[in-house]
């Protein structure tokens, strides 16, 4: 089944709220925002952004290129995690995905911002990524694909990336590993939260689902598969956990 996207030359005369996404594919940064709206039973109209393209239209009406991107009625545009977290909150119902008690709350946010923020985990991967095509044709990439520039791809940035999402990743894990040691199965605390949802929506780029869950584009598989293998892969409590919150608070298959 896949989502119905809207083009962003209709949308933008809608009312109420309107969610660009990288379409027809498991986008993470994508995947999470619908993941959250829909956990806390917000609806949206699904709007096409095209991956690497110009998104001329979606750029001259929210100011934006590239995806998530939330416009509610005639607010502000919000393209960042926390931002349409703090959205989905005030518009949804159910119990909140961000904790009460402060100290959790800047551990989730510092958290969250590790692993999917500028310069986190899945930044400093998809520099790796993007230049896995080799110094020459990433330096063609600078010039044609808008995603190398945006996302700080450099020759200089690359020879770094593997050992900053290494890192990054190392972190998670024992802090996992910590969580389950106190007799915790969430990420923060004794509940659900914010971080549960963007670590399975982010996993696919520690390891891919099965295609029967997850039907993504044969040449993006091999390239989250590459991305994760160069840094060495990852410890199987990650995969655990995402698989855990997937059965327990997500739905699969994904649908994009
Ligand atoms: N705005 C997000 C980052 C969004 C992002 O990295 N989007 C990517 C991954 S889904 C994207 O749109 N890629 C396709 C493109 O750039 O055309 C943030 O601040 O956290």
């Amino acid at each position: 089944m896949t989502l119905e996207y809207i083009e962003p030359i209709v949308a933008r005369d809608m009312p109420g709220l309107r969610l660009a996404l990288t379409a027809h594919m498991p986008a993470p940064y994508s995947m999470s925002a619908r993941a959250i709206l829909d956990l806390k039973k917000v609806g949206y109209v699904p709007v096409n952004q095209v991956a690497a393209g110009a998104n001329e239209v979606l750029q001259a009406w929210t100011g934006h290129r590239n995806a998530p991107v939330a416009v509610y009625e005639n607010e502000a545009p919000r393209t960042g995690w926390l931002e349409i977290l703090h959205l989905a909150e005030r518009l949804g119902k159910g119990p909140s995905l961000i904790p009460s008690d402060l100290r959790e709350r800047m551990l989730m946010i510092g958290l969250i911002n590790e692993l999917i923020g500028e310069d986190g985990w899945i930044w400093n991967l998809r520099v790796l990524m993007l230049g896995m095509v080799g110094p020459e044709r990433a330096a063609k990439g600078l010039k044609t694909n808008p995603m190398y520039a945006q996302y700080g791809y450099s020759e200089a940035a690359q020879k770094q990336a593997g050992a900053k999402a290494r890192e990054i990743l190392d972190m998670f894990t024992s802090h996992l590993k910590s969580q389950r040691d106190r007799g915790s199965h969430y990420v923060i605390g004794e509940a659900l939260s914010a971080a549960d949802i963007y670590w399975a929506c982010f996993s696919l780029l520690a390891k891919t689902l099965p295609a029967d869950v997850c039907a993504i584009p044969a040449g993006l598989r091999k390239s989250y598969d590459l991305g994760s293998e160069a840094i060495g892969g990852c410890d199987p409590i990650l995969i655990e956990q995402r698989d855990w919150v997937f059965e327990n608070h997500l739905s699969l298959p994904m649908t994009f």
